[in-house]
């Protein structure tokens, strides 16, 4: 059975937009992050991460149950480099006692999304912090040495449609990957910290070559020092993945509604929130600030 949300008691969108005020805030101060891309980045990958144990066939995993602050989950290799997300929520968590784990990791990433000049999310809280028995084994996040078979298959496990797949990868667009956490090294692009349709565009565009790198994983490279993962460039290698590819580089209004909806799916899968009332859509700090 699903979990059943249950929305922290006597809380409304008023309270929620306050975490979201404070996590934004804390994003403009603390701009210096990784080379100045800052952490709005690593925010939105901890909340796909949180988010990608889920496990259609069983309701396992997920973002419900906040399992992510128990050690077996944040130790998980895939989880390498995270740690400096769940750092800069941690006082965030401490203001606001009253938020579950799991609401604030996604919110998070929310946050970070609409900070970023990317698509207004629409969110939903009501996960309660589960007890450490139901944390999720290791291995159930992505390995970016794969092709497009995997790629489907692998979501195929949250139900994930070519289209819905295709829309998520393109937060590749931001942040980079760092040889130290995952083997691999670059930015997917040159708008790391603004939200955009660049992953696809560079997809298509850039002048791509297979290359092994310090250790020893191949990625593709190109001339303006951009890099792809394997698994990013399997969605060229594909016909159907492909043709979403096209779709996406001519059209980032198209992209950000795709992405937003595919995205809503990731972090309330397993969740059944019937009792809530409508979702909570949150103003940017600019919006509040006009
Ligand atoms: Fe990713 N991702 N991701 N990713 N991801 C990495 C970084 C970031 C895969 C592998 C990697 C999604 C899907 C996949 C973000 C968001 C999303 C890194 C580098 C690897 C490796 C980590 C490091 O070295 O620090 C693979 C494989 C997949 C796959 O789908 C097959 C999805 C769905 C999202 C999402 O948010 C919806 C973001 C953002 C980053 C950049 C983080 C940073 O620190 O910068």
């Amino acid at each position: 059975a699903l979990h059943a949300a249950q929305c922290e008691k006597g809380r409304t969108i008023e309270d929620f937009q306050k975490v979201y005020n404070a996590i934004a805030a804390k994003l403009r101060e603390e701009d210096e992050y990784d080379n100045y891309i800052g952490y709005g980045p690593i925010l939105l990958r901890l909340s796909w991460h949180v988010s990608g144990t889920y496990d259609k066939n069983d309701n396992s995993g997920g973002s419900f149950g906040g399992t992510y602050r128990f050690k077996k989950e944040a130790d998980d290799p895939s989880n390498m480099g995270l740690q400096n997300a769940a750092k800069f929520l941690e006082p965030i968590a401490k203001e606001f006692p009253w938020i579950s784990h799991g609401d604030l990791y996604t919110l998070g990433g929310v946050t970070a999304i609409q900070e970023m000049q990317g698509p207004k999310i629409p969110w939903r809280p009501g996960r309660v912090d589960a007890d450490e028995k139901e944390t999720p084994e290791n291995g159930r996040l992505p390995d970016a040495t794969q092709g497009s078979d995997y790629v489907r298959k692998y979501f195929g496990r949250f139900g994930f449609t070519d289209q819905e797949i295709v829309a998520l990868i393109g937060a590749h667009s931001l942040g980079k990957t760092h040889l130290k956490n995952s083997g691999f090294e670059g930015p997917w692009g040159a708008s790391t910290n603004v939200f955009t349709n660049d992953f696809f565009k560079n997809l298509l565009n850039e002048n791509w070559k297979k290359e092994k790198n310090e250790a020893g994983n191949e990625q593709y490279n190109s001339d303006k020092g951009y890099m792809m993962l394997p698994t990013d460039f399997s969605l060229i290698q594909d016909s159907k993945f492909k043709e979403l590819v096209e779709k996406y580089a001519n059209n980032q209004d198209v992209f950000f509604e795709d992405f937003k909806n595919a995205y809503v799916k990731l972090l309330e899968n397993g969740i059944n929130f019937d009792k809530l009332g409508k979702p909570m859509v949150f103003k940017t700090l600019d919006e509040q600030e006009e």
